[in-house]
């Protein structure tokens, strides 16, 4: 683990794209408290994709609009389908991070009005792919990995551009805009761990201004 007032440190991934190392140490725990609230009132759910598949990544939302996916497709709606309530709202402190770290990655001025809550255990992947629900991509979108550490393959603009691998710790927050907005990106399997924080999970918040 990095020391709890570290960070700091920005990795460049090339044009648009950053991992800002341990920028959410400090306030993991909270964030994690507050991912508790959220799912107590939207639960942790896999969704199907158009194709018919459950995806292994399980997923929530807070904020204005959410990410779902079913048969009918994939899209931001601002209604919890289980529920048929409005998602639960996105706490200020999610919110301020999300800003703080879109201006440390280049990015001023980020609003988001979408956060997606992805839970990963041991062998949870998510295949590569493009983030093209969003209506403006010209806001960047801004990611805060907790607990177990993961490989993320970030692509370029084609889908048979090779990958590079990028470990995710917990505490990490990368910022994608720009001309990187658009690149193909996954995570490779979980790998089997525990963590103090998640225990056997992984726990990813990505930022969005959706609608
Ligand atoms: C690079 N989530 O929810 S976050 C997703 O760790 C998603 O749960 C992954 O991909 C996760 O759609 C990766 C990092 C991320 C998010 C969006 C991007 C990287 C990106 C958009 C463009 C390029
Ligand atoms: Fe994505």
């Amino acid at each position: 683990m990095r020391d709890l007032f570290g960070g700091g440190d920005i990795e460049a991934l090339g044009d648009g794209a950053a991992v800002l190392r341990g920028f959410a140490l400090r306030e993991a725990k909270d964030i994690l408290a507050a991912v508790v609230e959220v799912s107590a009132a939207a639960p942790f759910r896999h969704m199907t994709t158009p194709g018919g598949y459950r995806m292994s990544v399980a997923m929530t939302n807070c904020g204005r609009a959410g990410w779902v996916t079913d048969r009918r497709g994939y899209r931001y709606a601002c209604d919890d389908p289980e529920t048929g309530r409005a998602w639960p709202p996105m706490p200020p402190s999610f919110r301020d991070l999300a800003m703080r770290a879109a201006a440390a990655g280049g990015f001023d001025g980020f609003e988001p009005d979408s956060c997606l809550i992805n839970r990963y255990e041991p062998g949870t992947r998510l295949s590569l792919h493009q983030d093209r629900d969003e209506r403006d991509y010209a806001a960047p979108i801004v990611s805060v990995s907790l607990g177990l550490p993961a490989v993320f393959l970030f692509g370029g603009l084609q889908r048979s551009d090779r990958p590079r691998r990028v470990p995710l710790e917990s505490g990490d927050v990368a910022v994608w805009g720009g001309p990187a907005r658009l690149a193909f990106h996954g995570i490779m399997p979980l790998a089997e761990g525990h963590d103090p924080l998640t225990g056997r999970s992984r726990i990813n918040l990505t930022f969005r201004r959706a609608l």
